[in-house]
Order: C-alpha cells, then sequence, then structure tokens
C-alpha cells in the first residue's frame, strides 16, 4: 500500500493544463460557472455550453478576512469560501486562485449559514440561487424541484446564449453517470484487503474532481484503476476505517492525515467529497429533467429532513467495506451534521461498529488533542 502510484502524477499536469483551458475558454466566451454544492446539477450547467468549477473553500487563510464580515462562530467552510471571494474580488493575494476564473457563482437553499453568506456574496459576484425543498419525500417535492431546475435551464440559456435541449442534456447525463462508474471502480477497489490505496491520496484525487473537466478527471480515474489493477497485495492493513461526514474541501486533509499517520487505512469516505458525490446514477430512459430531479433530490445530505437515507448508506457502506470502525467528522458549528451524529451512533452501536466523533475546524490548535483521541479509539479496536 505504500508504494508511491506513478498515475497520481496526471492528477496534478491535469489541474495545471485545466487552469490553462479555463483562461482560454474566458476569452472565447464561454461562460465559468462557480458553484459551492452538489445538489446543482453539472449536467445542466455543461448541457447550456458553460463549464464549472467548485468553490469551497478548505483552506484557513481566507477565514481572517471573512470574519471582518461574518460571524465567528459558523462552519469554516463557509467562512473560507466567502473570504476566498472577498479576498479576490478586492484585488488580494490569499484567496483561491479559481475565484478570477468565474463569471458568476450558483448557490443553493442549503443550510442557514451558506444562505445567508450568499445574500452578502451576492454583493460581490453575480450570483443565482437554486431553491431546494427540505423534506425530499413530501408530496409535491419532486414536482417542485424539477420546476427549479428547469427555471436554473432558462437562466442559464440566458447566460450563454445556447439552448439547453433534452437531447444536450442526456449527453451530459450518459457522461456524469460515466464518471460515476469509474468511482465506484476506484471505490470497489478499495474493498480489498489490504486496499492498495491510502484514503488520504483518494481524498487528494477526489478533491480534484470537483475543478477538473469531466473527461480529464475520468481519464485520470482510469489510470489510475488500472494501476491499481496491477498492484500485488501485501499483508492485511488494519484498522479499517469509514469516514462519515461533512466535506473535506481541497485544502482540508487534517482528519485524514491523522488516522492514517496513526496507522488506520480509510477505506471510504461518506461524505460529498465521497460517496454521496457519486453513489447514485442518474436514470437515462425518461424524461432528462425529471430523472435528474429524482437523482439530485435524494442526496443525503443533512439538510434534509428526515435523512433517513444517510443512516440506511452508512450501514451499507459500513458492511461492504468491512470496516473496524467509523470517524464521525464534523466541522465547527455545523449544526445539520453535528446533530446528525446521535442517529448514526444509534445505528451503529446496535451493529456493535466502534464510532468515535471529531469536530473540528481547519486550524493546527486541536492536531494534537485529536491524534491523541485517534490513538486511543485504534487502540480500543485494533
Ligand atoms: S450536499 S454537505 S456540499 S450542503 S459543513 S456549509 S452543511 S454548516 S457543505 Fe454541503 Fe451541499 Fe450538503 Fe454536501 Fe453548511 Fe455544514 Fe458548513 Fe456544509
Amino acid at each position: 500500500m505504500s508504494a508511491p502510484l506513478q498515475s497520481l502524477a496526471y492528477f496534478d499536469d491535469a489541474y495545471e493544463r485545466r487552469v490553462a483551458r479555463l483562461k482560454e475558454e474566458r476569452a472565447e466566451g464561454v461562460k465559468v460557472i462557480g458553484t459551492f454544492c452538489l445538489f446543482v446539477p453539472d449536467e445542466i450547467i455543461f448541457a447550456a455550453g458553460a463549464d464549472r468549477i467548485v468553490l469551497c473553500g478548505g483552506k484557513t487563510d481566507p477565514i481572517a478576512l471573512a470574519e471582518q464580515s461574518l460571524p465567528r462562530n459558523i462552519c469554516p467552510l463557509i467562512k473560507s469560501s466567502f473570504g476566498a471571494v472577498v479576498d479576490a474580488c478586492c484585488g488580494g493575494t490569499i484567496s483561491c486562485p479559481h475565484v478570477p476564473l468565474v463569471d458568476v457563482v450558483v448557490a443553493e437553499a442549503t443550510c442557514d449559514g451558506k444562505k445567508k453568506m450568499y445574500e452578502i456574496l451576492s454583493g460581490y459576484l453575480p450570483t443565482y440561487v437554486l431553491d431546494l425543498p427540505q423534506k425530499p419525500e413530501s408530496p409535491g417535492a419532486l414536482a417542485y424541484f424539477v420546476s427549479e431546475i428547469r427555471l436554473f435551464g432558462k437562466y442559464l440559456e440566458g447566460l450563454t446564449g445556447n439552448t439547453v435541449s433534452d437531447e444536450a442534456l442526456r449527453r451530459e447525463i450518459r457522461s456524469a453517470n460515466e464518471t460515476r462508474r469509474l468511482l465506484h471502480r476506484l471505490f470497489a477497489i478499495r474493498q480489498r484487503d489490504p486496499p492498495p490505496i491510502r484514503g488520504t491520496d483518494v481524498l487528494r484525487v477526489m478533491q480534484r474532481q470537483f475543478f477538473l473537466a469531466p473527461a480529464d478527471f475520468r481519464e485520470g480515474i482510469r489510470r489510475l484503476c488500472e494501476e491499481l489493477d496491477r498492484f500485488t497485495p501485501g499483508p492485511c492493513a488494519r484498522p479499517r476505517i469509514l469516514i462519515s461526514g461533512c466535506p473535506m474541501a481541497a485544502g482540508n486533509t487534517k482528519i485524514a492525515d491523522i488516522i492514517e499517520q496513526k496507522g488506520a487505512v480509510i477505506v471510504a469516505e461518506e461524505s460529498c467529497t465521497g460517496t454521496r458525490s457519486f453513489w447514485d446514477f442518474v436514470d437515462e430512459s425518461g424524461d432528462p429533467w425529471t430523472a435528474l430531479g429524482e437523482r439530485y433530490l435524494a442526496i443525503p445530505c443533512a439538510c434534509m429532513t428526515p435523512n433517513d437515507w444517510r443512516i440506511d448508506r452508512i450501514v451499507e457502506l459500513a458492511g461492504k467495506y468491512n470496516v473496524d470502525g467509523v470517524v464521525y467528522y464534523t466541522l465547527q458549528f455545523c449544526t445539520g451534521y453535528n446533530i446528525e451524529r446521535l442517529r448514526v451512533q444509534q445505528a451503529l452501536k446496535k451493529l456493535k461498529i466502534p464510532f468515535l466523533a471529531i469536530e473540528s475546524d481547519y486550524g493546527d490548535a486541536d492536531t494534537e488533542q485529536i491524534g491523541i483521541r485517534v490513538d486511543a479509539f485504534l487502540e480500543m479496536i485494533g
């Protein structure tokens, strides 16, 4: 598992090419959309002839700037994302280099912190907000969401001057499903004992999916899977850990790094930088708008209620990946995931699966203390 994987270098090269390509696209008049959440269907953006990059902040640097405008007691992902935009729009240098590449931001009505942050963000960048029903299983929720994504399609048509045809949508659905299939292949490889790749390497690759062009990302995943298939298994690696919880946006690998530095192996992530981004497919046979609505509304995010789908998914993953323990990761002040922790803990307790909850921010101040808790947990389950 420790042998360096040659194919990982592809993702770094692809990143450089992508930045150059986005600059060219903008010069050619292609609109680039910045998003912050899985609930915004990429397929519609690409079908409109636009491009997209995800702007979720995982770095600590922009947070101080954000705290000049936002309360300190909100989650670091919101502050980091907001601070990067403010910094870039005010000519700063600490920000995420991706912000100047976008024409508009497409936000979404998920958690309260993000919703209210977007109101202020709209003072810096043109911002469109996609509404979401918060009870996805209630009658009428799907019809409402489909009407919302259709409106979003109209907005993109106005922005780009292109029509979002059913044919283009179907093409993009097939493309996104191909990416999902490849990610299933990669994650299936991680079910092996030992898994031939570290969880921290997979996390860094998964973070790239939100910036690279889909075809480039797929090529990288294909190469990675081929290399992993040639891997000769070594001794079993234990304990096997499932991480579940908040996304780990690019720049944030803190908890995953600590867990693997302590000797465990992360075999799967139930998060938006893990399975939540690709586990479910879009139906390719029916009306593409309805199919997109069904798939995206079923994303098991803690912003939704009830969110039994997520509990079921965690239990499914724990069994499928033969895990020895679950680390439940929440960003500080993320109310939804912090409260949902209890239900996850109760479900895992019934199955006698050991559970460790860690709440943290992007700073280093708690690294040592988290390391001590992880050590104790691994010793207990090892
Ligand atoms: S689909 S998880 S990307 S909303 S961590 S900002 S929830 S306070 S990131 Fe998310 Fe979409 Fe859901 Fe995924 Fe709020 Fe929590 Fe912060 Fe969060």
